[in-house]
């Protein structure tokens, strides 16, 4: 993949302004000059945005794993794909050639055709951070198959209804899931949620934990006895551009899961030009994205942008805090890592335990180190900047959704100045938009709009699972003719871009718009606090006002609440403005969270509101059970 000849600001708005002149060329040559195609394009785009249709490099035929693992065996098929770094720290670290992982991949392949699985076919995986993770979705990409990976965190209910959804024909599971000193039955999980799914008509079970798991006749098999007799070669099928690589499930904040339907080729190719420009990536790098492969980011940033690149990718099983919170730097240490990209709400969680752990590692390797997730406070950007990246990497913020399919708005390493909490700039070849409340693009800076994307670009998701009306609802109705995001965000004076949170995350207090963000940063500098989330609640005057939800530090309990509230109230007061303070604080222990760690704000909404039932659907936290706990301490 080539990167961006762009050495300095100046030369990124020139390259910026041509990709927006000529988006057409601009994708064109990326297309043509990067990846293996069975066929060209007749056109780069064709689109129509009040319909909600959108279709790149139409009439390609292409496979995606042909990209990912077969164009690199002539050149690196020695060099490590994939390094599985198990969760258990005693257990060796697997590294996984080209050679090898093209071999495993066919296997899969030829395993998945033999049990009826065919082109168009769901399937649904479920599966730890293991390599078969990765075989599988590859597998199912070499065959045509759509895959719709499930996080295996989510519950047998959660699983049930994504696998009816989309009417998955077979479920890749495994026996169990290792992730700190726990183990998970994922097999149980798969069994429950399967008595509810009459579409699935055979489980294949991957071996991890060894414990004890029941086999339905007829239904389920072990992978491994499939996979010992399975063929060697299998012929990749040719895709059309425009055929559906996966569904993902993105959560929205009220109803049903929308599965998003990415397709081949225009995914393929934002991905691999994202990866390369956004981690700076050079051969010889060793790359390492915590996100699990469940989630938007694992598969853009640990499987498909990273292998496209042919580059090398970490999977780690484990989570941060196992054996200690020094297991992050210790991984970076042993493996050499070069860029390491995760969430703010891995930062934070570090950022509270001793500095001991993280500065017993020299972290030399690193070059560039990555955030994404939710917006990054200004402590959390500055924990991570000096103390990883020791002020020498660059912070890339990159701001981007499920539905995006790939990274937009983001620092581009050594060239973009970093700010902290900005998200920074676009991408060349996008186009985003402030709007205002009448639905008006705003033209100047130093603004705060409704973040929309004017331009279609290669990786935008198609549309909703078997709700094309939906998918329209949700994303052009509100700005005609635009993407709309769903996030608020300001544009400052060089038209640097600081994503505020969901648009349902504005709260407006006396007619002042208030981003929920910016005020949880200033709380979050408070020496005696550790999280805090804000939500608004009607008032008689203020029309809304605000209602804190404040975790402590530990060195927090022990302080006088009363002083406690009047100090975080002086805070903000001195950082935003007397506006922003908030008219009750209750503390609490934790925050009710979605598993990719999104504090889910539409509970806090309604205990703020003094409305105690009805909180929807709470199955999928992380941590349902704080729900009652802030519920009580509230009444
Ligand atoms: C990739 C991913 C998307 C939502 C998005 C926004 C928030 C993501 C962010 C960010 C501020 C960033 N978000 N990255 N907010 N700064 N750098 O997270 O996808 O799970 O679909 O979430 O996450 O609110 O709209 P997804």
């Amino acid at each position: 993949m080539s990167r961006y000849k762009i050495n300095n600001l100046e030369e990124y708005f020139k390259e910026y302004k041509k990709s927006v002149r000529e988006p057409k060329k601009f994708w064109d040559k990326i297309a043509s000059e990067n990846f293996t195609w069975y066929q060209q394009w007749d056109k780069v785009v064709d689109f129509n945005l009040a319909e909600a249709e959108v279709k790149w490099f139409t009439e390609a035929k292409v496979n995606i794993t042909k990209n990912c693992i077969d164009r690199h065996l002539a050149k690196k098929g020695d060099k490590t794909a994939i390094i599985f770094e198990p969760n258990d720290p005693a257990e060796e670290a697997q590294h996984i050639s080209y050679n090898d992982l093209h071999l495993r991949v066919s296997k899969m392949a030829n395993v998945l055709k033999e049990q009826g699985v065919n082109k168009g076919d769901r399937v649904c995986i479920y599966l730890p951070m293991i390599p078969e993770l990765a075989v599988a979705t590859l597998a199912c990409a070499r065959i045509g198959a759509i895959h719709s990976v499930v996080f295996a965190g989510f519950s047998a209910s959660a699983v049930a209804t994504r696998i009816k959804d989309s009417e998955c024909k077979i479920v890749i599971t495994s026996d169990g899931g290792y992730r700190g000193n726990k183990t998970i039955d994922l097999k149980e999980i798969i069994d429950e949620a399967l008595t509810e799914c009459d579409c699935v008509k055979t489980v294949l079970v991957v071996k991890r934990t060894n414990n004890a798991v029941t086999m339905k006749e007829g239904r389920d098999q072990w992978l491994q006895p499939l996979l010992d007799v399975a063929l060697e070669n299998n012929v990749a099928e040719i895709m059309d551009a425009e055929d559906p690589l996966f569904i993902l499930y993105t959560s929205g904040s009220t109803g049903k899961p929308k599965g998003m339907v990415h397709t081949t080729a225009g995914y393929m190719v934002y991905t691999a030009y994202t990866f390369k420009n956004v981690f700076n990536y050079e051969e010889n790098d060793v790359y390492w994205c915590t996100a699990d492969i469940g989630w938007i980011t694992g598969h853009s940033y640990i499987l498909y942008g990273p292998l496209l690149n042919g580059a090398t990718t970490v999977i780690f099983e484990g989570v941060p805090s196992y054996p200690d919170y020094s297991r992050f730097w210790e991984i970076i240490e042993k493996h050499h890592i070069t860029q390491f990209y995760t969430a703010p709400t891995a930062i934070r969680a570090l950022a509270k335990e001793s500095l001991d752990y993280v500065q017993k590692f020299p972290l030399k390797s690193l070059k560039v180190i990555g955030s994404v997730g939710e917006p990054i406070n200004e402590e959390a950007w500055h924990w991570y900047n000096d103390h990883v990246g020791d002020k020498r990497c660059p912070v890339v913020d990159t701001w981007w959704q499920t539905e995006t399919g790939g990274i937009m708005i983001s620092p581009i390493p050594f060239v973009t100045p970093t700010k902290p909490t900005y998200a920074t700039l676009p991408l060349p070849g996008i186009q985003p938009v402030l709007m205002d409340e009448k639905r008006n693009e705003i033209e100047e800076n130093q603004v705060v709009g409704s973040l929309c994307i004017k331009f279609p670009w290669p990786g935008i998701a198609r549309t909703i699972w078997g709700d094309h009306q939906r998918y329209k609802d949700t994303y052009f109705s509100a700005f005609p003719g635009k993407y709309f995001t769903g996030d608020g965000a300001l544009r400052d004076e060089v038209g640097y871009y600081r994503i505020t949170g969901r648009v349902d995350d504005v709260v407006i207090v006396s007619g002042h718009n208030l981003g929920t963000a910016p005020i949880e940063d200033a709380i979050n500098e408070h020496p005696a606090v550790a999280e805090s989330a804000i939500v608004g609640f009607p008032h008689d005057v203020k029309g809304n006002a605000l209602y804190g939800f404040v975790i402590l530090k530990e060195t927090g309990e022990q302080r006088d609440r009363n002083n406690l509230i009047k100090e975080i109230n002086q805070q903000i007061s001195n950082q935003i403005g007397p506006i922003a303070k908030l008219d009750k604080i209750q503390f609490v222990s934790g925050l009710p969270k979605t598993r990719s760690g999104k504090i889910m704000r539409r509970i806090l909404r309604k205990i703020a509101e003094g409305e105690f039932d009805n909180f929807g659907d709470i199955t999928t936290l992380l941590n349902p059970e704080i729900v009652e706990e802030i519920k009580q301490g509230k009444i």
